[in-house]
């Protein structure tokens, strides 16, 4: 049955743009049947791949290698990716939906997912070249791991002050990089990382604070390339989270994307469109805890009745209700801004999105706390997920650009 939706899904290019989708001039709420089928498709992968082993895998920080090996059989890995590539495009709903519901049961998974298929795959599709394309995205669709590597040890939410080099090979045939790349998701398992790194020889470099940035196509075997220390999280610990470390690393110059130079707004793009995607998992984390915190609370019995018909746990269930039905439509409204920039001439979605992960993100951590609150002490103990979906939920306020980075993206959209 699953496969039979699979094939149906591969075969049909979801054209459909769904959320908030204008109707006459009506703003149109329903999802469209094939987001329906792409929902129940994932949460059945969920619960039925993800569940059984989620908390093995935190406790132990274990990569969900086996499960992204299953997932593959679904074929979503390859929803940013053209159809003449091997990818299966579906809408940008669609995406949020399924990072949404991979991060209701495995925050993790969904944050693999996500670095994946948006910034990888996304900006390959979008600025390679048509040699890089054919080269990079037949592979990417086929499962091979990707990532994307901006942040450095001085260089995070100042992204423009990273300081790994890259210089011509004397020959010309090569890119030699040398530094150290910082937070990488997927790091120890991608195969194919876009990189960014300063090419000192650019004319831009030194007068322009960003000048020289370039993006490169990075491949786990290049010679110089090793994975470095893997870092220990408070949060998303079946994620793996890596330093890479370039020591005369030699990438072919076909590996440079757009050309030297014209890195920095490949990143800055990247960011837009992947935002969405961490916002997506962001809900999916409130979602999370908050079906457990429900739960709990109908079968949780104080004073001779459910917890759940007493006043305050009351209140504190509406709120979250409310608050995370406020966050979806933030996140879907900012992937729908996004359909609209790619394909249908709109504004760039920059706000939209940022204000997606503000919200959404200040939402997983509240609505995880508050869902810890209803369980008591239980909630404070392994025995329930809502500790995990607490920790979870921090990055959420940290990574693919702060809180403060994203009030900054979007102040400067005012207008
Ligand atoms: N899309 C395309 N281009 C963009 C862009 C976007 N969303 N935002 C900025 N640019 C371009 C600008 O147009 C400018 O181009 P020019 O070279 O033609 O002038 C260039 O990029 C530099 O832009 P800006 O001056 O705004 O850069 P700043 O150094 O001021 O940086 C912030 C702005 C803080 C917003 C940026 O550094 C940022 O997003 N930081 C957070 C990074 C992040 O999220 N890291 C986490 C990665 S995941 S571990």
């Amino acid at each position: 049955m699953l496969r039979e939706k699979v094939f149906f899904l591969g075969i049909k290019r979801i054209k459909k743009v769904g959320h908030l989708a204008q109707h006459g001039g009506t703003v149109n709420f329903a999802e469209t049947d094939e987001q329906q089928m792409i929902r129940e498709l994932v949460r059945d992968f969920a619960e039925s791949v993800l569940a059984p082993t989620v908390e093995h895998r935190d406790q132990q920080q274990i990569p969900p290698s086996a499960e992204w090996a299953a997932f593959l059989d679904y074929g979503l890995q390859g929803i940013t990716i053209p159809e003449k590539y091997g990818g299966s495009p579906v809408d940008d709903v669609s995406e949020a939906i399924i990072i949404e519901e991979l991060a209701r049961v495995d925050p993790s998974f969904a944050v693999m997912y996500c670095v994946h298929v948006g910034l990888c795959a996304m900006s390959i599709a979008l600025h390679g070249s048509d040699e890089q394309k054919e080269h990079y995205l037949p592979r990417l669709a086929a499962g091979e791991v990707g990532a994307y590597s901006l942040s450095e040890s001085g260089a995070g939410t100042d992204a423009a002050a990273m300081v790994c080099k890259a210089k011509l090979s004397e020959d010309g045939s090569h890119y030699i990089l040398n530094g150290e790349k910082m937070w990488v998701t997927n790091g120890a398992q991608a195969k194919i990382i876009v990189l960014f790194a300063k090419d000192v020889d650019h004319p831009d470099y030194g007068s322009k604070k960003h000048g020289g940035t370039t993006a490169f196509i990075v491949e786990s075997s290049f010679e110089g390339f090793t994975v470095g220390k893997k870092e220990d999280k408070l949060g998303i610990r079946s994620s793996d989270t890596c330093t890479l470390v370039l020591n005369n690393c030699r990438v072919p110059v076909g590996n440079v994307i757009k050309g030297a130079g014209n890195g920095f707004p490949i990143a800055m793009n990247a960011l837009d469109n992947s935002r969405i995607g961490i916002a997506a998992q962001a809900l999916g984390i409130a979602q999370g805890a908050y079906e457990s915190a429900l739960q709990y609370a109908h079968e949780r019995e104080a004073f001779g009745k459910p917890i759940a018909y007493h006043q305050m746990i009351m209140a504190y269930l509406a709120d979250m209700a409310t608050q995370i039905d406020a966050a979806r439509m933030m996140v879907y409204r900012a992937a729908w801004s996004k359909e609209q920039h790619y394909h249908a001439d709109g504004p760039r979605h920059s706000k939209e999105a940022s204000m997606a992960k503000l919200f959404a993100g200040d939402t997983a951590m509240w609505v995880s706390e508050r869902a810890i609150q209803v369980l008591g002490g239980y909630g404070y103990t392994k025995e329930f997920p809502v500790e995990r979906f607490f920790r979870d939920a921090k990055i959420t306020q940290i990574y693919e650009g702060t809180q403060e980075v994203q009030r900054i993206v979007i102040a400067r959209a005012l207008k």
